[in-house]
């Protein structure tokens, strides 16, 4: 097992690696920018290193300076925990190159689901069912009209190097089909350098329900169920669920099973989540995500394990030791992202906060590296605390959910625990019956 290991990130993410770290008996280094100097993930660390200014480009996403940090302190392994450079397959490279260890998958398998046609290809061709579309990329107008001709409109155009939403059009009948396929290659060059795209069948109202895996260096992988990420603005998930109220036990496990020999075959190590669309009782792949994610604690909750340290676990080279019939799934978890912005318009609210009380009691956990007194810098991601709820049924939940919310004081800033309120006494919510378009049709509502 290692002894030291480099938490390359801040906030509720850097604290809950080093939370597993401690409890693994493993020596913790943080690294900050210089407006993180008196973050809770730096006060908590038995190390701390400075690696640059304000600006992710010059700290968080500094390669050299965290490489450095990491061969100064003699830390044996970086977790990159999720964003800045979780997905980087190069900084995986780099790290290995320096004889340290990526706490993540290899290099190769983080380029290879970063480029979302080779990702559908590979799935694809281990028999995870995906979205009607092109085979591949598509290289011109002529291609496009008779892909979309073949699958029938509307169709959605994306970019290779996309995801997350980025880089995406619609082109609902063949008259917008040029103006879209134009547009979506000058946007996927100018914000990615690759003008590849690929089109699919664009599904109207999907659910976003996404798979946790892990894999261990022995050819072991075992998933941990879905959850439901239905409910998000402008591609920021706000609340998530597992499992996903739409989701039967068989249905889970059938599509556990087709993922699960999907990896095996691929050689995959650590964690991952493919993302589905679930649409008429059939799962579409379309990406997957190499990384730890925001929304990992509701698949700890109802499956009772500590994802956080099975990834360093597994890095270290251990066995899983257990199979897919010893993971059993245990009730209903939610979470509530709560950010700094403004309930209503949704700008960003950095500062003081000045009193800080956090909820607790049976079921309910806070992920945040918040505190009375902490500044709420405005150069990062506006989310400050996560909120999870664990209970033995969906209902249960939705009700420890309202009490824990009402507990909860964070004075000096405005939060979007208000807005929570609101989505959790809605009884379109609460029917558990919602498409990804459900929360913009609600925010556009109040
Ligand atoms: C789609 C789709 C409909 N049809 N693909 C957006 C994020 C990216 N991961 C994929 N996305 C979508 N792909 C087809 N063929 C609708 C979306 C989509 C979406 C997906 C998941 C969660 C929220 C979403 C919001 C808008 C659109």
């Amino acid at each position: 097992m290692f002894q030291k290991i480099l938490i390359a990130n801040r906030g509720e993410i850097a604290l809950r690696i080093q939370r597993a770290c401690r409890e693994l008996g493993i020596a913790t280094v943080a690294v900050h920018s210089t407006a993180d100097s008196e973050a809770m993930h730096v006060r908590l660390a038995d190390e701390s290193v400075c690696i640059g200014p304000p600006a992710a480009k010059d700290s968080y996403l500094n390669i050299p300076a965290i490489l450095s940090a990491a061969s100064i302190t003699g830390a044996e392994a970086i977790h990159p925990g999720y964003g800045f450079l979780s997905e980087n397959a190069r900084f995986a490279e780099m790290v290995e190159a320096h004889g340290m260890t990526f706490i993540g998958p290899s290099s190769g398998h983080i380029g290879m689901m970063g480029d979302k046609i080779a990702a559908k290809e590979a799935m694809a061709s281990l028999g995870v069912p995906l979205v009607p579309g092109s085979d591949g990329a598509v290289a011109d107008l002529a291609e496009a009209r008779k892909v979309a001709s073949r699958i029938g409109y509307p169709v959605l155009i994306k970019a290779a190097a996309g995801g997350g939403g980025r880089g995406m059009k619609v082109a609902r009948e063949a008259g917008e089909l040029e103006e879209a396929f134009q547009t979506a290659r000058a946007e996927a060059r100018a914000a990615f350098g690759n003008d590849a795209v690929y089109i699919e069948k664009f599904l109207d109202r999907p659910r976003h329900i996404e798979l946790q895996i892990l894999a261990d260096n022995h050819g072991e992988v075992v998933h941990f169920g879905e959850r439901d990420c239905s409910l998000q603005r402008r591609h920021q998930k706000l609340l998530e669920e597992a499992g996903s109220p739409a989701i039967s036990a068989t249905d889970r496990a059938r599509l556990g099973e087709t993922a699960t020999t999907a990896l095996r075959k691929l050689g995959y190590r650590n964690a991952g989540t493919l993302e589905f669309l679930y649409q008429d009782g059939q799962f579409a792949f379309i990406e997957m995500n190499t990384r730890l994610q925001v929304e990992h604690p509701v698949t700890e909750m109802v499956c009772g394990i500590d994802l956080v340290r099975e990834q360093i676990r597994l890095a270290a080279g251990a066995a899983l030791g257990y199979g897919q019939r010893d993971i059993t799934f245990s009730g209903h978890a939610i979470e509530c992202r709560i950010t700094a912005e403004d309930p209503k318009t949704f700008t960003p609210t950095p500062g003081r906060v000045t009193a800080y009380h956090a909820p607790g009691g049976l079921g309910v956990r806070i992920d945040s590296a918040l505190y009375a007194g902490y500044f709420v810098p405005p150069y990062y991601d506006s989310m400050v605390a996560k909120l999870i709820v664990h209970a033995p049924t969906r209902e249960e939940a939705i009700n420890r959910l309202r009490r824990a919310l009402e507990e909860f004081v964070v004075v000096g800033i405005q939060t979007t625990i208000p807005l929570h309120q609101k989505i959790v006494d809605d009884p379109g919510f609460q029917s558990g019956d919602y498409t990804i378009h459900w929360l913009e049709h609600f925010v556009a509502g109040q």
